[in-house]
């Protein structure tokens, strides 16, 4: 069922109506919080997906180009780095980043024929499209895909013998959790996996705060319609009356926790109405709303993440400038 179709909860499978009551919780306990927040997670309705594709094409939006190039040049080294020998299972943590993905599997296909690879997301359409993809692509692939919502904790189907696992967690994804968040995320991992199994992390570095705003507020205005869109949702989800006119997408940078911000900026004084919720909540002239921090890490600060959640750096690529990074550690 489109999204767009869930009017009332009465009747719905239980499925998306579990879904209807999260997107509720989760926007009730924002709206009135103070300062207000909405959880990143809501960006990602099937428009959201599309501008989020958009997003990573834009020029200002070096992430994905950059991580791709490493990659690119590096993805040979990695899959043999991380094999150490044994046939690989590649396992990935959110089916968005198929694109990318493909590198790291043509190299695993390269160096053993044939690979197991294991999407996980919480979305079951992302899954299909990834595996309908990749099977065109790699006919000899084995696309066993996970629905699970990894952030509440994993479940690894055990390997075959002579196998090893490859978990991938790339896309600077891990940037958009709390520092607390991602160590428990990580912590998480450690345990799911067995000693001598490889997770490969992208993280975004810091650099100069300019470039850093111009990819969180581009001039064509693809991430601010990404942001609003968030209020669109609402509306469609929860009957709610945003103007999206009466809202400003701002990106900041906070020096002091290391993170792109998001916001929404109230550009009157109104009251937005949430008849699903029995909500009505003001906003005053210029009121921010939270919605959404991207960490940029030092260089040497994932690999010390990673160690404290009990895994061994292996090795780190960057690319020429040092914009990004994509680290290799092993399960100690
Ligand atoms: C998905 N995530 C890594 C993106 C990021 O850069 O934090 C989401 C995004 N937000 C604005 N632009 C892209």
């Amino acid at each position: 069922m489109h999204p767009s179709e869930r009017m009332t909860t009465a009747g719905m499978p239980a499925a998306t109506a579990q879904i209807t009551d999260q997107v509720a919780e989760a926007v009730r306990s924002g709206l009135t919080s103070f300062p207000k927040r909405l959880p990143p997670w809501l960006f990602y309705d099937e428009t959201g997906s599309r501008l989020f594709d958009e997003i990573t094409e834009i020029p200002e939006y070096y992430l994905t180009r950059t991580e791709r190039s490493i990659l690119a040049e590096h993805a040979g080294a990695m899959i043999a780095r991380a094999a150490a020998g044994d046939r690989l299972r590649i396992t990935e943590l959110g089916a968005g980043s198929a694109d990318k993905t493909r590198l790291l599997l043509a190299a695993a296909m390269r160096r053993q024929g044939t690979v197991i690879y294991e999407p996980v997301d919480v979305s079951s359409g992302a899954l299909d499209v990834a595996q309908t993809r990749l099977a065109r692509e790699f006919p000899t692939i084995r696309v066993v895909p996970r629905v699970m919502d990894y952030t509440g904790g994993f479940y690894l189907e055990p390997l075959e013998r002579g196998e090893r696992r490859l978990v991938l967690y790339i896309g600077s994804s891990i940037g958009n959790f709390e520092p607390e968040e991602s160590a428990q995320l990580l912590d998480g991992l450690r345990q799911a996996v067995e000693p001598g199994d490889a997770v490969l992390l992208g993280v975004d570095l810091v650099k100069r705060p300019e470039l850093l705003i111009s990819a969180y507020d581009d001039v064509a205005g693809v991430t601010a319609a990404f942001n609003l869109n968030l209020l669109t949702r609402l509306n469609r989800e929860l009957g709610a009356d945003f103007d999206t006119t009466a809202f400003a997408h701002r990106a900041t940078w906070n020096a002091a926790a290391s993170r792109m911000e998001m916001y929404l900026v109230s550009r009157v004084p109104q009251t937005v109405h949430l008849p699903a919720l029995d909500l009505a909540v003001d906003f005053g002239r210029s009121e921010c709303m939270h919605t959404e921090n991207s960490y940029k890490y030092r260089p040497g600060q994932v690999e010390g993440m990673l160690v404290d959640a009990g895994f061994k750096p292996n090795a780190t690529w960057t690319d020429r400038r040092g914009w990004f990074a994509v680290c290799l550690a092993r399960a100690a």
